[in-house]
């Protein structure tokens, strides 16, 4: 039986050890947090995803899958660390760096080295591999190098890891056979080799592409709301031509992989890519662009319902959540600001959480931030009856109201927003 090291245990560290643990291999999972590693081997885990506590239970009653906070000797070593952005956004590969570091005394001849952390074009070629060349070790003759980045979509990631066509980058064409060998165990989606460079800038376009068009669609509802025109109609028409299809527009652009991926090539060819620098800079322009229009229907000093913080619908994740930025902007601008979110977790948030009852209490304008399913039909009486100006702002165009008492905008609209309509009683 071939035994896997996987460094790094979070949202897909975990669930792709407990998937080669499945698959027949010996696992050892290694993390620097202790109560993971501790939970891991009572058969827990400490983060959420479809289906994977019980899998992980079943692999490690098993004796198939453990923990510990220091690698060991393996056939394989998976690194799946964060790379998280420093505040100029240049990329932080201190984790991989360190990672590497300590698989070092663990490495033998014919180990086979694979990182599925996202990180910037070159990263395998000019920073991962010097730290094994520097322990001595010929890359791709004695040992094998390769990027394979993740692809998944949480709460589906154990059907995707299966399912997905997976892309394994080579730092030579060894290497990429010998990784592919690995993955062949359990991915039944379509397994590509390439280069590791291109396997790295694979995983960023997808990502970048994702948020380039959704700084189109932003910047048309700009444009739109400039001109008098019905953005969201455009896209609907637009889209009717079989070759086109443009995003949708909404109050910024959230998470840990679009708002992040795209700078790890800005920053590797800066000269070369103004036009993600540019898309970049629209998305994030966007909570300026609500609050703005915010302004124009509420009085300073008067309340807004946000509803939504995570940074799209029915997760309960904030990272990078545009909402962020608007509650603290409302502050700023002396709104009060209440906030409904069923699925954000208020352990994970500083600002205080309402329910829609408290929310709406005395409120000027619902500013609708996340399409979560609670927000398509809302109670529209409680709406009549607890509000003080029955007012939604409506960003993602998700919810669905009847009564022709509410006022109702949302980028299909905008320009109708008449300055300060609302009094204060
Ligand atoms: N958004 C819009 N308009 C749209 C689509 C999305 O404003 O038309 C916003 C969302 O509200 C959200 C943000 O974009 O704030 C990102 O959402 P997302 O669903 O596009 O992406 P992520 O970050 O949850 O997941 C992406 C996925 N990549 C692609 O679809 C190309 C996923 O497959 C990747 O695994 C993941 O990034 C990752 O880890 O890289």
């Amino acid at each position: 039986m071939k035994k896997i090291c996987v460094v790094g245990l979070g949202y897909i560290g975990l669930p792709t050890a407990a998937m080669f643990a499945k698959s027949g291999f010996e696992v050892v999972g290694v993390d620097i947090n202790e109560r993971a590693v501790e939970l891991l081997n009572r058969g827990e885990i400490h983060i959420e995803e479809v289906g994977l506590g019980a899998l992980v239970k079943k692999v490690v009653e098993d004796g198939r899958l453990r923990a510990s906070t220091s690698p060991e000797t393996a056939d394989v070593f998976i690194i799946a660390v964060p790379t998280p952005n420093y505040f100029d956004n240049t990329a932080n590969l201190e984790y991989v760096r360190n990672a590497t570091m300590n698989i070092l005394p663990y490495l033998n001849k014919s180990n086979v080295v694979i990182v599925e952390s996202t990180i910037p074009p070159r990263t395998i070629d000019d920073f991962v591999a010097p730290i094994i060349q520097g322990d001595g070790w010929i890359i791709g003759e004695e040992i094998y190098l390769s990027h394979c980045p993740e692809r998944v979509l949480p709460g589906r990631i154990l059907i995707e890891l299966v399912e997905n066509t997976r892309v394994v980058g080579g730092i030579n064409e060894i290497s990429a056979n010998e990784a592919a060998l690995v993955y062949s165990s359990f991915v039944t989606g379509e397994i590509i080799k390439t280069s590791a460079v291109t396997a790295e800038m694979s995983k960023l376009m997808e990502n970048t592409y994702r948020d380039v068009n959704i700084a189109l669609a932003n910047e048309l509802a700009k444009i739109s709301d400039s001109l008098g025109i019905n953005a969201l109609e455009v896209i609907q028409l637009a889209n009717r031509h079989p070759r086109v299809n443009l995003h949708q527009p909404g109050p910024g652009v959230g998470g840990h992989c679009l708002a992040v991926d795209p700078y790890f090539i800005i920053e590797k060819a800066p000269d070369e890519s103004p036009l993600i620098s540019n898309a970049r800079k629209i998305n994030n322009s966007m909570p300026k662009f609500v609050v703005e229009h915010v302004e124009k229907i509420v009085e300073k000093h008067g309340k807004v319902a946000v509803f939504g913080l995570t940074y799209k619908g029915n997760i309960d994740d904030v990272r990078e959540s545009p909402a962020l930025e608007i509650v603290s902007l409302l502050k700023e601008k002396e709104y009060e600001v209440s906030i409904f979110d069923p699925h954000a977790n208020q352990v994970q948030v500083s600002f205080p959480l309402s329910t829609f009852d408290v929310a709406i209490e005395d409120a000027d304008c619902i500013l609708v931030l996340t399409d979560h399913n609670e927000f398509k039909g809302l109670d529209e009486v409680k709406i009549h009856t607890k509000m003080r100006n029955p007012i939604i702002f409506d960003t993602k165009n998700w919810v669905k109201i009847n009564s022709s008492s509410i006022k109702y905008y949302n980028y299909g609209n905008l320009y109708k927003m008449f300055e300060k309509q609302v009094t204060l009683v």
